[in-house]
């Protein structure tokens, strides 16, 4: 699916702003909604309204919004674009179902002009912020009715992050000719030695057009090479790489033509570099890459899971301070203009589907390995995921297949997968992850720390052993000593067995009060987080097979309450505000001394 734009023959048209909202089950599409609420859009409903109400719903939301196309626009195609609604959406143009869309963090899009009239058309969306069994992420749903014989619903997350809900990201209509390009997939074929890319751009259309062309400009906007068709191969001589805090974007200029004349064309960028996973590394462009970074959420003040873009732009340039080159779209995919970002930023993705909570129940108790045999937690019986899995996967991949940034898929955070059944349950999924991408980047999952080397099912089927640990937190809590032993002998442990494999952090933290201090350096005060991750870099540098540090989290982050959390998680090296804690200048000093590349 293309992200919307404008060009010679597009027009686009933003519907964000200030929408009417109201929280119930039912309520009549063809009146405007019965409500003197408001909320802005994009963003997540729940923090903007100083609503207990508004901020715990569980159920089922409206949303609403008047608009008018200009009359010049009629006679194109007109298509409402949604950049996501969490998690599941029902969209009415003037009374009139328009389209369905489940899962929360992925664009889905409909043609309305059968829909519009001339004036003002009113566009009314049912969002439901559910989650249960069968859904990504995964929640434990449950219902009973109060004395007046309402249901009462209640979501309890199986995992660590407030389930912000609403319209997240842009609403748009774009217009296109009726002929028009509907999708392009980009390969660049990068040979290294011949300092030449050979770019794979294949054309969907829709409609019909008696030509196709496709033009590969570089930054200057001058024609590096041109073809015709809906499958055509462009040789790039002397190409420029696209590199990791470096970036160099080309543009595929696709023109569809009728008559000879140009109808419809759109502008793909891309980056030309070569990803590969060999002998214990992770190669970008023939050298040994090392990530520094972090795992993320989109969370911040007000906005919520919404989209901010000032939030991207700043976050990116503390993460080039800091030296740091990479993140994870932890647990979700992530808007489309961060992906957009990142590829002008030269920062590295890792891009991670909203599987997540995929246990039956969760615990740090590692001794339950120790007992040895089969282990069987219920949990590849009692979820249903597997169609939304599938799902998940085909939209991430569709959306982001073009992107220079995502160098690796993450098919999903910290699975069951020391429990019977879970290789049965990802095999497929890898399969399908693998035949999709176009560019066949290498894939993982993120490892729990209850899947060990002795009982995780799951790690043949990755490029890359990803984990995430917390000696030192969860588990050896204040004793760094134990923490280190700890540390080393499992990452020995994971490279004896898989020498070919790289093996990263993709998670490892503390929590931590910004401004709490401790002489003894305590658990929660910010010299503790401080050891904490210099004992984890000391051990890191020991294992050649060690690839990389995602550290968790990159700020603290909104959470359901309970006990172990403080208004939230704490183990950002940032607060919520942005605000560096002591740390900081530690791992800014280490990552700008560990060079990206070589
Ligand atoms: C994890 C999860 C992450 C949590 C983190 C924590 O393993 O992947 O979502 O926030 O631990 O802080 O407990």
């Amino acid at each position: 699916m293309l992200y919307p734009i404008s060009t010679d023959s597009r027009v686009v048209m933003d519907l964000n702003g200030v929408w009417k909202f109201m929280i119930d089950n039912e309520v009549d599409v063809n009146q405007p909604l019965p409500t003197g609420e408001s909320m802005a859009v994009p963003a997540s409903f729940n923090d903007q309204a100083v609503s207990a109400e508004i901020r715990q719903h569980c159920g089922y939301v409206w949303y609403e919004k008047e608009f008018t196309v200009a009359k010049a626009l009629f006679n194109e195609r007109l298509v409402l674009r949604f950049g996501s609604a969490t998690h599941e959406a029902w969209v009415y143009v003037n009374g009139k179902f328009v389209v369905h869309h489940k899962g929360g963090f992925t664009p889905f899009e409909a043609e309305i002009n059968e829909f519009l009239v001339s004036g003002a058309n009113r566009l009314t969306i049912r969002v439901s912020n559910l989650l249960d069994h069968t859904t990504l992420p995964v929640g434990n749903y449950s219902e009973k009715k109060d004395e007046n014989g309402k249901i009462i619903r209640k979501v309890d997350e199986n995992f660590d992050f407030f389930n912000y809900a609403g319209l997240h990201r842009p609403v748009k209509i774009y217009s296109t000719p009726l002929n028009y390009i509907d999708d392009i997939v980009i390969v660049p074929n990068v040979d290294l030695a011949a300092k030449k890319a050979d770019v794979q751009v294949s054309v969907k259309t829709g409609g019909h057009f008696d030509e196709v062309r496709v033009t590969i400009l570089d930054e200057q906007g001058n024609t590096v090479a041109q073809a015709t068709g809906t499958e055509i191969n462009a040789a790039i001589e002397n190409v420029h790489l696209w590199q990791p805090l470096n970036a160099y974007l080309y543009t595929a200029k696709v023109e569809g033509l009728k008559n000879g004349e140009v109808e419809d064309v759109y502008q793909e960028q891309f980056g030309a570099r070569k990803v590969e996973v060999k002998n214990g590394k992770f190669l970008i462009n023939g050298e040994s890459f090392y990530f520094k970074g972090f795992g993320k959420h989109e969370d911040t003040f007000v906005h919520g899971r919404g989209l901010d873009e000032a939030y991207n732009v700043h976050d990116i340039k503390l993460m080039k301070t800091m030296g740091a080159n990479s993140f994870r779209t932890s647990h979700y995919p992530y808007s489309e203009e961060m992906m957009r970002l990142c590829d002008q930023e030269g920062i590295v993705v890792i891009d991670e589907t909203p599987a997540v909570g995929l246990f039956a129940s969760f615990t740090f108790d590692l001794s339950i390995l120790e007992k040895g045999g089969e282990i069987e937690d219920g949990t590849w019986t009692k979820l249903r995921t597997t169609e939304a899995h599938q799902q998940v996967i085909r939209e991430l991949i569709d959306r982001d297949k073009n992107h220079a940034c995502v160098v690796m898929w993450s098919i999903a955070n910290e699975p069951a997968s020391y429990s019977k059944g879970s290789y049965e349950y990802f095999a497929p999924l890898f399969a399908l992850a693998r035949e999709l991408d176009p560019q066949k980047r290498p894939c993982t999952f993120v490892n729990i720390m209850l899947a060990t080397p002795k009982v995780d099912k799951c790690t043949d089927l990755v490029d890359v052993i990803a984990l995430n640990r917390y000696y030192g937190w969860y588990v050896q809590t204040g004793d760094l000593k134990t923490a280190e032993e700890k540390t080393r002998q499992e990452l020995l442990e994971w490279q004896e067995m898989y020498p070919d494999k790289p093996i990263m952090y993709t998670e490892y933290g503390a929590d931590t009060v910004a401004g709490f201090h401790s002489a003894f350096g305590e658990p929660f005060s910010e010299e503790y987080q401080e050891d904490y991750y210099r004992m984890n870099s000391k051990v890191f540098d020991e294992i050649p097979n060690f690839v990389g540090e995602q550290l968790w989290n990159f700020a603290d982050f909104q959470t359901k309450y309970g006990i172990m959390r403080v208004q939230g998680n704490k183990k950002g090296i940032f607060t919520r505000a942005r605000e560096p804690k002591m740390v900081v200048r530690y791992l800014s000093k280490r990552w700008n001394e560990i060079p990206n590349l070589g």
